[in-house]
């Protein structure tokens, strides 16, 4: 298992806010290197699929919902210590906890809408990886 890599998606909010390049820009000049990178949209069970360790969770509908309401940008990011760094770099959940000049701070709507996910541990990082990419579309 790689301990230097972490996943992350633009979720729809940010996609279709028009955020896209500016997201892409914090994460590079934050010193991750892209390893991965497409564009595509979930179907609902899909995003229930990914999801699913909140399948309990009174939000989990509306997760769904909201996770194929639109285009997102899947990527596999590169960078020493990526996960926990990454995790700093979006901010809290909820955007009205998160610290000035994280990308959940600038671009999050909601904490359902929050702009942008990122893996909590390096196993969840693999298994997101794993979920959207092949070992041929890394580099
Ligand atoms: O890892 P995070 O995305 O920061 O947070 P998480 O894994 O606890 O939750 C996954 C997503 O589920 C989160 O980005 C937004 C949504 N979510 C989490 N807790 C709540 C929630 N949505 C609503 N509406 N209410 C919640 O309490």
């Amino acid at each position: 298992m790689t301990t230097n890599r972490t996943f992350t998606m633009i979720k729809p909010d940010a996609v279709e806010g028009g955020h896209t390049g500016a997201i892409i820009r914090m994460i590079e000049e934050a010193g991750f290197r892209i390893v991965a990178i497409r564009k595509t949209q979930l179907t609902p069970e899909r995003a229930g699929q990914f999801y699913a360790v909140h399948r309990e969770r009174p939000f989990y509908n509306d997760l769904r919902a909201y996770m194929s309401s639109g285009a997102i940008i899947p990527m596999i990011l590169e960078k020493d210590n990526a996960v926990a760094d990454f995790r700093k770099l979006i901010g809290a959940t909820n955007p009205a906890q998160a610290e000035e000049g994280t990308i959940r701070k600038l671009y999050a709507r909601s904490m359902e809408a929050n702009a942008v996910h990122g893996s909590d541990s390096d196993e969840n990082a693999e298994i997101e990886s794993n979920f959207f990419f092949a070992g041929t579309e890394q580099y």
